[in-house]
Formats: C-alpha cells, structure tokens, sequence
C-alpha cells in the first residue's frame, strides 16, 4: 500500500528561475518519498516519445524547442495518490487558471512555460518513469512512514 508512483519534472524554466530545491521541496514536505532524482539534458528523441499523444497538437514544436531549451530536474515521487495529489499540488497547466498555492499559480504565467510537469494518470506515471528512469529505481523503507501514515 501507498506505493503508488508519479514522475515529476522541473522544467528548463524552473531550474534557470532556482525553483528546483523548492518544487522538491514542497513534494517532500507533503510527505512523498523521493525515488529518483536527476538533471538531464533531455534529447528531442525522449521528448517526443514522451509527449507523444501530443504530436498533432499546433503547439508540439513550440513546447519540445522549450523542453530542450536546457536542463530538466525529473524526479519520482512515491506515496498514497501521488499522481491525483502531484496533479493537484502542480495546478490547472494554464498558470492563468491554477489555483492559489499550486506551484503553476506561486511560480507562473504563462501556459508555454508553467514551470512543472506531473503524470496524469498511474499508467502514464509508469510509462514515464520507465522511460526517463529505467527499471532499475528502488524504494526504500523510511521510519518516518509510520508517523505519515494512519
Ligand atoms: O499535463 P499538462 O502539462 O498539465 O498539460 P498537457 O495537456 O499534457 O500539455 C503538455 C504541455 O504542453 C503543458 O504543460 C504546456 C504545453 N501546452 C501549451 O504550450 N499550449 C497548450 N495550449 C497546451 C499545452
Ligand atoms: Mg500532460
């Protein structure tokens, strides 16, 4: 139980802006266990495999020269409802629309540069995290868990 995993990524904008450590931050504090944590120079070729459902979108080219524009923070939070909650704490993906106290509503403006992407579903979570991390990542048992939890 509570093992449920979503990928979690600071976007070029939000490293360049330092946002890294309080985006990470803010998943800690809600009590996630960080499972994977890197910077990556992303290539087009992940970018589209995995932005693929948007490939038809008018704004595709726009969003993977923005994506390449510099390094990324991708990271795997593991906890109860982590992709709904990791949705919830990253806001509606119009910074125009998201909801006070969302990282997009502190941290952003503008759609094409809302600072953080998350999983929208636990199959497209698993499909990310295998794909930017591979299958070698492993959980680990926190004593902290036993307070978190109920
Ligand atoms: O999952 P989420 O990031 O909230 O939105 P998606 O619909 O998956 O779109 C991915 C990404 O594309 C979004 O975070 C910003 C960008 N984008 C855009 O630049 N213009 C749009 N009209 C829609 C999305
Ligand atoms: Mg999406």
């Amino acid at each position: 139980a509570n093992q449920e995993r979503s990928f979690i990524m600071v976007k070029p904008d939000g490293v360049e802006r330092g946002l890294v450590g309080e985006i990470v931050s803010r998943f800690e504090k809600r009590g996630f266990k960080i499972l994977a944590l890197q910077l990556i120079h992303p290539s087009a070729e992940l970018l589209q495999e995995h932005y693929k459902d948007l490939a038809d979108k008018p704004f595709f080219p726009k969003l993977l020269a923005y994506m390449q524009s510099g390094p990324v923070a991708a990271f795997v939070i593991q906890g109860k409802g982590a992709v709904k909650i990791g949705r919830v704490m990253l806001g509606a993906t119009n910074p125009q629309d998201s909801a006070p106290g969302t990282i997009r509503a502190d941290f952003a403006l503008d759609i094409g540069k809302n600072v953080c992407h998350g999983s929208d579903s636990v199959e497209s979570a698993e499909r990310e995290v295998a794909l930017w991390f591979g299958d070698n990542i492993k959980s680990y048992s926190r004593a902290v868990d036993n307070i978190i939890y109920e």
